[in-house]
């Protein structure tokens, strides 16, 4: 294992509600993740990062955290967290795990007792609300029979922590030890943005600096976590910072801050030549700025799943156009997110690959509103729960393998997932699993290699990696020339030819 790992990893994310059920309850807990290492170890990733597993009452799936030091008992222990952590090792996977800094569960014992009166300076009370819109949509203030108001970004039952408060900032530095001192490599931290507010709690005023987006003064708190890591060997801080300026984004890259950040500007991006050259071309230099390595995001547990996306007319994505429902040709997205799979394992830096990519899952649009989870859907009238589904891994029907017995799941799983099992794809070439093992296994040879774009006609994309590799990608509407090369390593889609057909990908060698 090198140093500065993840600088050029292929980072995994486990969605642990719904990954693999060990215990036959009909939610995914860690003795499924750790009987399911061997996946993750055959498709080659290098680490795996974990949604939140701590207690919590699930009023937004994990992200009201009750107790950052344990483990809730639907996915199981801080013994079986520790084993996990060991047999990941041992398979060559390091972990990253989830903290919520932003807010606690109401059910978290500071909030309990605030309500009594004890330390409510650990949080945002005030006499009157605000009108501030909610990261959800609605109201960011809940009130108390005292009378009192306090301040939520999220919902109700995630009260916003108050950083300006030394306590708050002295136990999340106590987290971040106690799971570094349990071995994990590093931390991805949610709503990185949010955590500090105008002490005098303004308005929201167009053209007004915002009272909670993007504080100057959050850096500190990065600086003070970055001391922390770096009192360890090889640990990592992955920001998940919604940004649309580039500038204020890979600022909370500079070196004494976090090692890396998610790229949202790529992740809504449209399925266009020059607007993902302008985004790739954007990224690189921002990054090259403050010296920290590009990251590449086509999916998460709150977007989208991309194969649905790149089916649609409009392929961007953004919480604020709500496309649920449009039309969506799937095998055509499908296709592009076979190709876009081989343009993000082969883009310089770190990609991010969301469980059940590797198996090409399209948003599942057919829950039932009366199974809907998501505390987000009757706020927005969008639920993210269609790219929570649980895995599909083997068998003809529900709960496809997920579950060991025939038991109902958390969210439903569509019945034409029966031909997207990991049973059903390993070992067939043309499948999405085996390009996704194949890619990330070809990818060793040439990740820290320099890359170069090579000049094409409209609506290609085309680099090099290194002396070896020529990628290129067809976005355009007609099969075009194939750079110079040697020999076809890997495409997304049979060549026609001597040409590349459109919406595919190629991996040659030189
Ligand atoms: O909702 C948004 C914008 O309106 C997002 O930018 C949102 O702030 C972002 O997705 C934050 O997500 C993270 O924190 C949430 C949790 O529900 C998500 O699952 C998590 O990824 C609250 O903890």
């Amino acid at each position: 294992m090198s140093t500065a790992w993840w600088r050029d990893a292929v980072i995994y994310q486990v969605y642990p509600r719904s990954f693999a059920d060990a215990d036959g309850d009909g939610i995914g807990d860690i003795a499924g993740i750790r009987s399911r290492l061997g996946h993750l170890r055959d498709l080659g990733v290098d680490a795996i990062w974990t949604s939140p597993w701590y207690p919590s009452p699930m009023a937004d799936a994990g992200y009201d955290v009750a107790d950052f030091r344990d483990i809730d008992p639907v996915f199981g222990t801080l013994a079986e967290a520790s084993a996990l952590i060991t047999e990941a090792h041992e398979a060559n996977i390091r972990i990253i795990i989830d903290i919520v800094p932003n807010h606690v569960s109401s059910k978290h014992p500071w909030f309990q007792k605030a309500l009594a009166g004890e330390g409510r300076d650990r949080f945002w009370f005030r006499n009157e609300p605000t009108n501030w819109t909610g990261e959800f949509g609605g109201k960011t203030w809940t009130r108390l029979p005292d009378e009192s108001w306090y301040l939520h970004l999220f919902t109700p039952e995630q009260p916003d922590l108050n950083w300006d408060n030394p306590e708050v900032r002295a136990e999340f530095e106590s987290i971040l030890r106690f799971w570094f001192d349990r071995g994990v490599d590093g931390i991805r931290i949610d709503s990185a943005a949010l955590l500090v507010k105008d002490p005098a709690l303004p308005e929201v005023v167009d053209g007004e600096p915002h009272p909670f987006h993007d504080l100057d003064a959050v850096h500190d708190i990065y600086r003070s976590w970055r001391r922390i890591a770096d009192a360890y060997p090889e640990k990592a801080l992955i920001g998940e910072v919604w940004m649309p300026d580039v500038t204020r984004f890979t600022n909370y890259l500079r070196p004494d801050e976090l090692h890396a950040a998610f790229n949202f500007d790529f992740l809504g991006c449209a399925w266009d030549a020059t607007l993902m050259r302008a985004c790739i071309d954007r990224t690189l230099a921002a990054h090259a700025t403050v010296g920290a390595p590009p990251t590449w995001v086509l999916s998460n547990h709150d977007v989208t799943r991309h194969v649905t996306r790149y089916g649609r007319a409009d392929t961007t994505f953004s919480f604020d156009n709500n496309l649920d429902g449009t039309p969506v040709d799937l095998a055509l997205g499908t296709r592009r997110a076979r190709a876009a799979a081989l343009l993000t394992l082969s883009l310089p830096g770190a990609t991010y690959v969301y469980q059940g990519e590797e198996l090409g899952l399209g948003e599942h649009e057919g829950i039932p509103e009366d199974l809907v989870q998501d505390p987000m859907f009757a706020r927005r009238g969008h639920t993210r729960d269609g790219c929570r589904v649980p895995l599909p891994w083997s068998g003809d029907e529900a709960p496809f393998g997920f579950s060991g017995s025939a038991v109902e799941l958390w969210l439903p799983q569509p019945a034409e997932w029966k031909g997207l099992t990991v049973q059903a794809q390993t070992g067939d070439p043309g499948s999405m699993l085996e390009l996704y093992r194949t890619a990330i296994r070809l990818r060793r040879g040439f990740r820290d290699a320099p890359m170069d774009w090579v000049g094409t006609g409209a609506g290609v994309l085309a680099y090099t990696r290194g002396p070896d590799l020529v990628v290129a990608l067809n976005l355009s509407e007609r099969a075009v020339a194939l750079p110079d090369h040697t020999s076809v390593l890997l495409t997304s889609a049979p060549l026609d030819g001597d040409l590349l057909p459109p919406d595919t990908a190629v991996w040659l060698r030189r």
